[in-house]
């Protein structure tokens, strides 16, 4: 509990609530947020609320007040959570994780960045030149992730297309050494709103009439070109980027048309920069957008001509892919840069780590795609961990201090992952039937087989849902449709394509396209499937996160126009229930609502009982304690472990601040009496 708030700000810890609803929690939070308090913990979880304006509470001063201290000793704060997950980390050697997660627009770079600089203040006081320029790629590297994965959306006009986990890895002094960073899935946009939405795209477009590029486009594109550097991209590397970012520009100009039989390129200007840019023979790359290479049954590779259609999907596919495998190839660039080098445990002691989690929040539109579907999955698997990590963090404690555990009902989400993962029955397997079934199976086909095979299911419904919907509120039901489902699942991309780029003489390029070398019949095996290789990589990325400490910030979105002064009270309070906030309130306080070592509460609370104040006599702290419990009447509603006390309510805390509280006054005018020598 932070304790030096007063009460006008609300409550600092929603275990504090006098009763955990949603009308309670909601009348707090919005209290808090107009009062300028966007924190406020459950335990040891931070809720933020974004406040769309600058708070002066992340400077410097800010950074000394969090750094070292325990979570309750100050107000709720990001650092707060920043400074317990590393303590844990460098105190118990132990590995952790912050985990934030919210809505499009709640805040969680915003927070992620925080975090990051929050722990690079904190750490190398010595200034050692290694760690520095650690520090500084890590730092910087999130520039250069945000120019190029993040969008304007009509949520947030910087909105994260990808989710990002990021290991920050420590040697045995608390410094960093290195790092690694992995993302998921990249959204992939059509080419033509990679232009308008990519900030990156768009001073990219200005630098070259630098007569309409505004200050904000030139110093984005100064600032990526300069972390660019720090990192270590080499200016071939550079070059390579600016080309491929040029081919995607071009491909979105590249029109077809037909001469009654064939199609055919309108303007062959644009092949020819396109084969400049990526350093392609112009026949080769005119062939690769008007013909495919098939193999046929008897295994014969005959070239097939597009027709007008698959020519446009080829060439947006194509478009796509660049964008994306830049992407990775420029995250794997980092990684080769930040990779902790030779670590050799027996002489720096044990390497240890703390991974932050900014990952896109649960994502609800008039038109649900393919990508939702991801996210929103995504969303119930870290739900899933964070209650079981949760309940068992709690049940850990009360094992440690020896205190009997007791029984909490709660909605286990696992019944929704279940319907999304399981083999044969769920719905991606559903949907990878589909993707895989010789000859045409439409999106309407494979919605009626999933309706017929899920239609029962408690969660599951084909109708589509929007944000005004109220059963949306309290139901997490699944399945979120709209047309090009499948194809987003197959995620075709011609072979010509991949072997043209894998031809190409520009090494980087070459590099980002290795699957190019194989032959049409080599590629005939089906590959996995989009939703399988995300599904596979969440996993992956759950399975990293239990095992280790974890942190949580959970974000919301105040209001739907960015607005400073307006709490939205129906947006809000979907999103606490999204994020099974009361559940977690109740889980942090079934049983005990509240827990401090002996010498603490001691230290707080001494001078509300003759016995402890203001010196206690007892051979221990437990007992001195036991003494305030009794003399107050409250040995019914606290238990005692190993270290810590253990309180039930949290009114009996209440009680015993109102008590110090009356108290201060009285004990700072005896004091100055003391010292003038009055007494
Ligand atoms: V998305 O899922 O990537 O679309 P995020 O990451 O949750 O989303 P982001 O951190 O980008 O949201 O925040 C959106 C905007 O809110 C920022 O660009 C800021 O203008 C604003 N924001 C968020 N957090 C803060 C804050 N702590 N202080 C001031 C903030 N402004
Ligand atoms: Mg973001």
């Amino acid at each position: 509990m932070a304790e030096l708030e007063g009460l006008e700000f609300g409550k600092s810890d929603f275990v504090l609530l006098d009763e955990v609803t949603m009308e309670q929690f909601m009348d707090n939070l919005k209290l808090r947020f107009e009062k300028g308090r966007i924190y406020t913990f459950i335990g040891e979880v931070v809720v933020s609320v974004n406040p769309y304006k600058h708070l002066d509470i992340y400077g410097k001063e800010v950074i000394e007040d969090y750094r070292g201290r325990e979570l309750y000793e100050n107000p709720p704060h990001l650092f707060a959570v920043a400074d317990a997950a590393y303590k844990a980390m460098k105190r118990r050697a132990k590995d952790t994780c912050i985990v934030i997660s919210g809505e499009s627009g709640a805040g969680k770079t915003e927070a992620s960045k925080y975090i990051m600089q929050y722990i690079a203040a904190i750490t190398n006081p010595n200034q050692r030149a290694e760690v520095e320029s650690v520090k500084n790629v890590l730092l910087k590297s999130n520039c250069v992730l945000e120019a190029f994965g993040n969008a304007k959306t009509n949520r947030n006009d910087n909105s994260s297309r990808f989710g990002k986990y990021m290991d920050i890895n420590f040697n045995f002094n608390g410094d960093p050494t290195g790092g690694h960073i992995n993302n998921y899935l990249l959204e992939k946009v059509r080419p033509s709103r990679l232009f308008l939405s990519f900030p990156f795209f768009l001073s990219l477009c200005h630098s070259k009439s630098s007569s309409q590029a505004s200050n904000n486009d030139s110093l984005c594109h100064k600032a990526v070109m300069a972390a660019l550097k720090v990192i270590g991209f080499t200016t071939e590397e550079i070059s390579s980027i600016y080309k491929i970012l040029s081919t995607i520009l071009h491909l979105g100009n590249l029109q077809f048309t037909s001469d009654g039989e064939h199609v055919v390129l309108v303007g062959e200007d644009t092949v020819k920069h396109i084969s400049e840019l990526t350093s392609t023979e112009p026949e080769n790359t005119r062939k690769a957008l008007l013909y495919r290479t098939v193999a046929t049954g008897g295994g014969e590779v005959i070239e097939k001509g597009h027709n007008e259609q698959e020519a446009s999907y080829g060439r947006d596919a194509f478009a796509k892919a660049l964008y994306e495998r830049l992407f990775a190839w420029i995250v794997g660039r980092i990684n080769s840069v930040i990779e902790v080098k030779d670590y050799n445990p027996a002489l720096h002691g044990k390497n240890t780590v703390i991974g932050v989690l900014d990952i896109y929040g649960f994502e609800i539109f008039d038109n649900n795609s393919f990508e939702q579907f991801c996210i929103n999955y995504c969303n119930e698997k870290l739900q899933q961990l964070f209650i079981e990590l949760i309940l068992r963090q709690e049940q850990d404690e009360y094992q440690r201090e020896g205190i009997t555990w007791q029984h909490i009902e709660y909605f286990n989400n696992q019944i929704i992952v279940d319907l999304v993962e399981q083999p044969h029955k769920g719905i991606i397997s559903i949907l990878d039937e589909a993707c895989l079934t010789a000859g045409k199976v439409t999106d309407t086909v494979c919605l009626d087989s999933m309706n017929k095979k899920l239609g029962q299911h408690p969660h599951y419904t084909s109708r589509k849902l929007c944000p005004g919907d109220k059963t949306m509120e309290f139901n997490r039901d699944f399945l979120f449709y709209s047309p090009g489902f499948l194809d987003k699942n197959k995620d075709p991309l011609f072979q010509d394509f991949k072997r043209l780029m894998y031809n190409s003489s520009d090494h980087v390029l070459k590099e980002m396209w290795p699957d190019g070398k194989m032959s049409i019949t080599e590629v005939t095996k089906r590959p996995l499937t989009a939703a399988t290789l995300f599904k596979n990589s969440i996993i992956a990325l759950v399975d990293k996160l239990a095992c280790k400490e974890p942190y949580y910030v959970r974000c919301i979105k105040p209001n739907e126009v960015k607005s400073p002064l307006l709490f939205d009270d129906g947006r809000c309070q979907h999103q606490v229930a999204y994020l099974g906030l009361l559940e977690n309130v109740r889980v942090r306080r079934a049983g005990f609502a509240y827990r401090q070592p002996y010498a603490r509460f001691l230290q707080r609370y001494k001078m509300t009982c003759e016995y402890t104040w203001p010196n206690h006599l007892m051979s221990t702290d437990q007992e001195a304690v036991e003494a305030i419990v009794n003399q107050h009447g409250f040995e019914d509603d606290v238990a005692y472990g190993h270290t810590k006390l253990f309180v039930r309510t949290p009114r009996t805390l209440f009680t015993l601040e109102q008590e110090r509280a009356a108290l201060i006054p009285i004990l700072v005018l005896f004091l100055q009496k003391v010292w003038r020598g009055a007494l």
